[in-house]
Parts: structure tokens; sequence; C-alpha cells
């Protein structure tokens, strides 16, 4: 079939039906929001605990979790990692968790970047 004809052609090149113009519709791919988990310093938790945190649910080495626990540590706060409304939730709940087991009272938390 010739494409002469707008109002008889197929539409699959997106041609306006009335003018012939050929346009084009982007599709547009959401990305889904991020979340910071934050770390918040208190004057009893531990140092070597918050390294080891940093190491266990961050996957951080000895040097940058020591590193970042010194930021927390002087600044009072610190983004300790960015992601996913889901996996941001358990990092802050497995944080949790853990400090409340060992009866520490750090605190974390999330927020929508
Ligand atoms: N301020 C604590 C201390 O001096 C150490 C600490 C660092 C606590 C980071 C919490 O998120 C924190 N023992």
């Amino acid at each position: 079939m010739t494409r002469r004809d707008p109002h008889l052609s197929s539409n699959d090149d997106q041609t306006d039906r009335e003018s012939g113009v050929a346009t084009k519709t982007r599709p547009r791919t959401q990305r889904p929001p991020l979340y910071k988990v934050l770390l918040l310093n208190d004057d009893y938790t531990p140092m070597e605990f918050v390294v080891h945190i940093l190491e266990r649910f961050f996957g951080m080495t000895h040097a940058q979790a020591f590193e970042l626990m010194l930021v927390v540590h002087k600044k009072g706060v610190a983004v300790v990692g960015v992601f996913s409304h889901e996996v941001a939730e358990t990092k802050v709940a497995q944080v949790m968790d853990f400090a409340r087991r060992h009866q520490h009272p750090l605190q974390c938390t999330m927020e929508k970047e």
C-alpha cells in the first residue's frame, strides 16, 4: 500500500492523520526516587561499633568505614549511602536493630534525595 493518503494509511510511524506530518512521542522511562541513608552522631556509641556497621551493612573497607565514622563524629551526620526506597528501608532497619541488640543509642534514618 502507498502512504500518500494519510487518511487511509496505517499510523505506525506516527504520521499525523490530518496533516501527514511525522510526529514522535518520546517514551519516558521513569526513574524511581532515591533515598539517602543518614547516620547520626551520639555521645555513647563506640567508634569501632559504627565502623563495624559501615563495613557490615554498607560494604565499606575498614579504611572507608573509619573515615566516614569520623565525618559523622565531627559533623553530626553523614550520608552513608543512596538506595531505592525498599533497600534504604532495609538498611535503616538492619542498623537500628543491630544497635538496639547491642544497647547502643545509634540512630539511622532515611530521606528522599
Ligand atoms: N561520637 C561517638 C563517640 O565519640 C562515635 C560515633 C560516631 C557515634 C558516629 C555515632 O554515628 C556515630 N564514641
